[in-house]
Formats: structure tokens, C-alpha cells, sequence
């Protein structure tokens, strides 16, 4: 039998990661939403898209969450965007309240589910799902650094005018304004780019990522990214249904890695059937060590915003 994969909210980020999916053809995927009509929509319309990409996978549509049973995977980007002119405080209960209804529903239908945390501020819901759930910390896990790393290898490869595939970029963190790129460690055939690049140019980098989702925000004008976003959620989703072992950047709770308890945030991890099989730790400079602490000591200062 084909595991099922549930998608929670049918916005622009999670119908691009069940479209995505459903082209993977790694299981049967329930999309959920509480609108409804949207979530049956879109499902039918790419469902009915498989006879021209030559796919054939069976995705439902659903606003009953008594229909994501027993799923292997689910993946919760269910939330509001940040708007102008509302607080970083006030999405953080908007939002907790949004993962907190899926959660209770999770437990009753899918308690053995591996849940992957798209909803922003993604660090501080990794955590918030880790939480309510009561799952072992390797069944929650957040999207945010390959996302991350994605736009940092772009704007490496427009800069040095190579292909994306010819770079890797290491980007830790949190997912926001304490993002910790690091450029040390970030490469074009194994070259550092501190050995290609000027420090200027990569400063330049490292705030254009920084800036990544800003900018896309800026020039939509009406909601944020959604093609990079969902399809980094489907291809950690495969990484997990195919027991990839793939080392991924990924948000994970940690106990003293990294010299940090009891926070989630953006390290790299090895990805497989179990969810996060593995932390992967990098030797840090004394430099890269504090940035990193910094936005573990940020995503903390807003948990007192939750509740339990
Ligand atoms: O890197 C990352 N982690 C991110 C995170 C990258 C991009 C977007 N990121 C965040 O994902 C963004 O800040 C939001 O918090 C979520 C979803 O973004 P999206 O762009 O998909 O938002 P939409 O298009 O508004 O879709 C949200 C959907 C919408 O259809 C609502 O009806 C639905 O969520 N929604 C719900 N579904 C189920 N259950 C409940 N309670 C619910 N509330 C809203």
C-alpha cells in the first residue's frame, strides 16, 4: 500500500508542495484546508493534471480532518503570512492557535505521523508542535534552511555566473532576520567562496539572502514565496518517505548540540524514514558560534507567547 501524505492548508505553499508530490508519485495525498471547496479544487485540477504530465497519483481534497487517518507525513502550512501592520507578536498567536488545532487533530487521527512545520515564524512552531504533540523530537522537524540555502546558492551563482548546480551553500539559523549564513563554508566545486569572492560581494550575498523572502514580498505586493517554499517541503517530504538518508538543512530541536537545549532552529540533519535520524554538528568559529546563539536566544525570547 502507497503511505499517505497529508498537506495542511491548501494556500499557495502547500498546493505547490502537493502538486509537487503528486509528481514525486510517493503516495496517495490528502490536502486539507478549512475553506471550503479549495482544497477539492485544486486537488481535482491537479489530480486531472497527471493525464498531460504523465503522473498518476490519487490526491483528495478535504476540509474533515478525519480523512488524513494513519498518514506517514504531515506537512502544516496551515497559517497566515505577516501583513503590513501587524506585529511579529501577533502572528505568533495567530498562528500558534492554527498549529495548535492541527496538532489536536493529528493526535486523534495520525499519532504516529512524522510532521513537517512550514507555518511561520517556522523556528518558534517547530518548537510549539514539538510541544503539543508530545512526538520523540526526531518526528518534528521544520522547512526554512533549504529554502534558505536555495536562494543563497542563486545569488552565488548569478554573482560568479556559474550554474546553481555547481553551488553549495550552508545556511543555518533562524529563519528571519537572525539567519546565520555562512559563507565559509559555502562552496562552487568544493572552492570556498571567501577564495572566489571579495568580502564585499559576499556581504552582499549574505544580505540578499537574509532578504530572500523580503524581496519576493515586496515585488507580489499580495502574499509571500510559494514555488521555492513548496517544493522544498515535497523534497524533504520524499527524502523522508524514500529513507534517503539526505543531509538537509532542516529546523531541529536540539539537547546540546551546537552548545544549545531546548530551542528548534535551522541545522544541518540527515533525513529518512525516522524523520531526522541525525544531527549533523560543524566546527563553527568562535564568530559563527555566537551568531547562531543569537538567533536560538531570539526565537526563544517569543515561546513566552505560547500557550499550553
Ligand atoms: O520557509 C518557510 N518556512 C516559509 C513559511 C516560506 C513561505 C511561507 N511561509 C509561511 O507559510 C507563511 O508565512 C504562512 O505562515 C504559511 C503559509 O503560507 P501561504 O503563502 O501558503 O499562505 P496562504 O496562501 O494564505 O495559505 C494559507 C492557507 C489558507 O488556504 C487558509 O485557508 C489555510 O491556510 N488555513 C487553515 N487550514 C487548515 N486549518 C486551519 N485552522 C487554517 N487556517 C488557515
Amino acid at each position: 500500500m502507497k503511505p499517505k501524505i497529508t498537506v495542511i492548508g491548501a494556500g499557495n505553499v502547500g498546493a505547490q508542495c502537493a502538486y509537487r508530490l503528486a509528481q514525486k508519485e510517493i503516495g496517495e495525498i490528502i490536502l486539507l484546508d478549512v475553506v471550503e471547496g479549495l482544497p477539492q479544487g485544486k486537488a481535482l485540477d491537479m489530480y486531472q493534471a497527471g493525464s498531460v504530465d504523465n503522473y498518476n497519483t490519487n490526491i483528495r481534497g478535504t476540509n474533515d480532518y478525519a480523512d488524513i487517518k494513519d498518514s506517514s507525513v504531515v506537512v502544516i502550512t496551515a497559517g497566515l503570512a505577516r501583513k503590513p501592520g501587524m506585529s511579529r507578536d501577533d502572528l505568533v498567536i495567530k498562528n500558534a492557535a492554527i498549529v495548535k488545532d492541527a496538532i489536536n487533530n493529528i493526535l486523534k487521527y495520525s499519532p504516529h505521523a512524522i510532521l513537517l512545520l512550514v507555518t511561520n515564524p517556522l523556528d518558534v512552531m517547530t518548537y510549539y508542535a514539538l510541544k503539543l504533540s508530545g512526538f520523540p523530537k526526531n518526528r518534528v522537524l521544520g522547512m526554512a534552511p533549504l529554502l534558505d540555502a536555495a536562494r543563497m546558492q542563486y545569488f552565488i551563482a548569478q554573482t560568479l555566473k556559474v550554474s546553481t548546480k555547481e553551488v553549495y551553500a550552508e545556511v543555518l539559523g533562524s529563519h528571519g532576520d537572525s539567519m546565520v549564513p555562512v559563507p565559509r563554508l559555502s562552496t562552487v566545486k568544493s572552492k570556498p567562496i571567501t577564495e572566489l569572492l571579495s568580502s564585499e560581494q559576499i556581504e552582499q550575498i549574505v544580505q540578499k539572502t537574509k532578504n530572500g523572502g523580503a524581496e519576493i514580498v515586496s515585488l507580489l505586493k499580495t502574499g509571500s514565496a510559494y514555488y521555492a517554499p513548496g517544493s522544498a517541503a515535497a523534497h524533504m517530504t520524499e527524502a523522508i518517505i524514500k529513507d534517503k538518508q539526505e543531509i538537509i538543512g532542516t529546523c531541529c530541536y536540539l539537547e546540546g548540540e551546537y552548545g544549545l537545549s531546548d530551542v528548534c532552529i535551522g541545522v544541518p540533519a540527515k533525513l529518512g524514514k525516522n524523520g531526522i535520524e541525525k544531527i549533523i554538528e560543524l566546527d563553527l568559529l568562535a564568530e559563527e558560534k555566537s551568531d547562531l546563539n543569537k538567533a536560538a536566544q531570539f526565537i526563544k525570547s517569543l515561546f513566552n507567547l505560547l500557550t499550553f
